[in-house]
């Protein structure tokens, strides 16, 4: 019984992958369920009102109008449930899912820097410690502008052929940025979309929960080959990660080529 009641089964929601998800899809099914209700009670009343009202049995138009408060009541129990809905589902899931971060220290974090047209992403490596970026050394070669003196850096990890790897069930903690236009890094089986704004370096945080390759979307326009920036998020068991990541580290963190 709870399966067919349960409508997320068909509003055909993208596979879910992350734990924050499911609270994300519980409230689209809950809102979906109150525009159900709504729609069915508008028609309901709709219908009744045609067949009522019909001309042939009522002639003439009654100035007096509707004199009980039905009607009012009827608006006030929909904007609580909206209420309800706001102040019980959708505020405590922004609060936990959009404003309390985890400790670095127990997520992966990573610098996801959008351009036009792909994803790149830098891990701070084995040593836990990001290098130093600089503006004035952003090239074609370095596009992220990595100080490589900075022994920090040594064991950086750049990734710039958008295909980002993160460790399964551990926090991920991605800051968001983008070298040129607006872009919005979307992976929809994590329930995550935040915009990519040059200037601004915006975290998101989020707990993969399964494993696989997932897309990676821009979700916003963002010049002629928008289409074409998609990339690939992988979500590998914890020793796989490790070993990808220290095999990338030792070969310098050597950018792969542009996809
Ligand atoms: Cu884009």
């Amino acid at each position: 019984m709870m399966k067919y009641l349960n409508l997320g089964n068909y509003l055909g929601l993208p596979v879910l992958a992350s734990k924050h998800g499911e609270d994300v899809d519980k409230l689209i099914v809950y809102v979906h369920w109150l525009m159900a209700l709504l729609f069915v009670g508008w028609m309901a009343y709709f219908i009744y009102a045609l067949i009522r009202f019909r001309q042939s049995k009522n002639p003439k138009a009654d100035y007096a109008g509707v004199k009980n408060h039905a009607s009012s009541y009827i608006e006030v129990a929909v904007a609580a449930v909206e209420g309800v809905l706001l102040i019980f589902f959708a505020v405590p899931l922004w609060a936990h899912a959009v404003d309390k971060f985890p400790s670095e220290k127990e997520s992966t974090v990573i610098q996801v820097t959008a351009r036009q047209f792909n994803w790149m992403a830098r891990y701070a490596g084995p040593d836990g410690k990001f290098g130093r970026q600089d503006i004035n050394l952003i090239s074609a070669d370095n596009p992220l502008g990595v100080d490589k003196t900075d022994s920090n850096a040594k064991d950086d990890v750049s990734v710039l052929d958008s295909h980002i790897t993160v460790p399964v069930n551990v926090p991920v903690i991605a800051t968001i940025s983008s070298l040129d236009v607006i872009h919005c890094f979307a992976i929809k089986p994590m329930r995550v979309t935040q915009d990519a704004i040059p200037g601004m370096k915006i975290p998101v945080w989020f707990k993969p929960t399964r494993v696989g390759n997932y897309q990676i979307n821009c979700a916003q326009l963002c010049g002629n080959s928008h289409f074409f920036m998609r990339g690939i998020f992988s979500v590998v068991e914890p020793d796989e990660y490790k070993k990808w990541l220290e095999a990338k580290a030792k070969a310098g963190g050597a950018p792969a080529s542009y996809e």
